[in-house]
């Protein structure tokens, strides 16, 4: 017999289909006006902001409700500029070679480089861990499931709550992170899964002039 324990649904809120359609067109609206912004102020942000869509982020739903990550929020400008040289001698192993013809040439709409000067500029860096494995108290390993689907959804609601208050973020993946865990201090059953870099974006900053997909391509309706 299922012996789980369940608790009344509350909180949800139900709205008629005109309402429906209203919110989801505005939603939509709001949602395509988000850019990866590489171009940042150093004007600063409300820590309190930061730690309200931190913790829609940590809202996510997970496999088996394991809950599998983990946010560092970095605004210590000595922490910043050390990711940062880190980071960019990872890129220039990246640029140099490792990447290869094919995704050097994919990038170049992109007008990357080995520089990444965001990440001492933007005043806040949320540097998302996954959790393969769960630590006990005992240091025994706890299973974790769909880790990566799991972090992946908790980093897209991160980046949808920034965007929503205004924030402009870009979601930053060095070439090798295995030095995010150490410059900050994470345990062992941690692993870099994404830098989410945000702030307000530079005066005149400018995007590559890229497009996205009509929705017909990218999505088929049966039935
Ligand atoms: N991490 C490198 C390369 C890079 C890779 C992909 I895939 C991008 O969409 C963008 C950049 C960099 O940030 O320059």
């Amino acid at each position: 017999m299922n012996d789980a324990q369940h608790v009344c649904l509350s909180g949800y809120q139900e709205y008629s289909h005109e309402e429906m359609i209203r919110r989801a067109a505005s939603f939509r609206d709001q949602m395509q006006r988000r850019r990866s912004v590489r171009d940042f102020s150093p004007r600063p942000v409300p820590r309190e902001a930061i730690e309200a869509c931190v913790a829609t982020a940590a809202s996510a739903p997970s496999g088996a409700n394991m809950q599998p990550w983990h946010f560092v929020v970095v605004s210590d400008p000595q922490a910043k500029r050390r990711i940062r040289e880190a980071a960019e001698r990872e890129e220039a192993a990246l640029y140099g070679g490792l990447a290869g013809d094919e995704w050097l040439a994919d990038l170049e709409k992109l007008g990357t480089d080995v520089r990444k000067p965001f990440l001492e500029a933007a005043p806040v860096l949320i540097v998302v861990f996954a959790q393969p494995y769960g630590l006990l108290p005992d240091g025994g390993k706890k299973k974790h499931y769909y880790v990566q689907e799991s972090v992946g959804i908790a980093t897209g609601m991160l980046v949808t709550a920034l965007h929503h208050v205004g924030l402009a973020t870009l979601t930053y993946t060095p070439t090798r992170m295995g030095f995010l865990r150490e410059l900050l201090g994470r345990p062992e059953n941690e692993r870099p899964f994404i830098v989410v870099v945000t702030g307000h974006p530079a005066e005149g900053a400018t995007l590559p002039a890229i497009e996205r997909k009509p929705l017909g391509e990218v999505s088929t309706t049966l039935g």
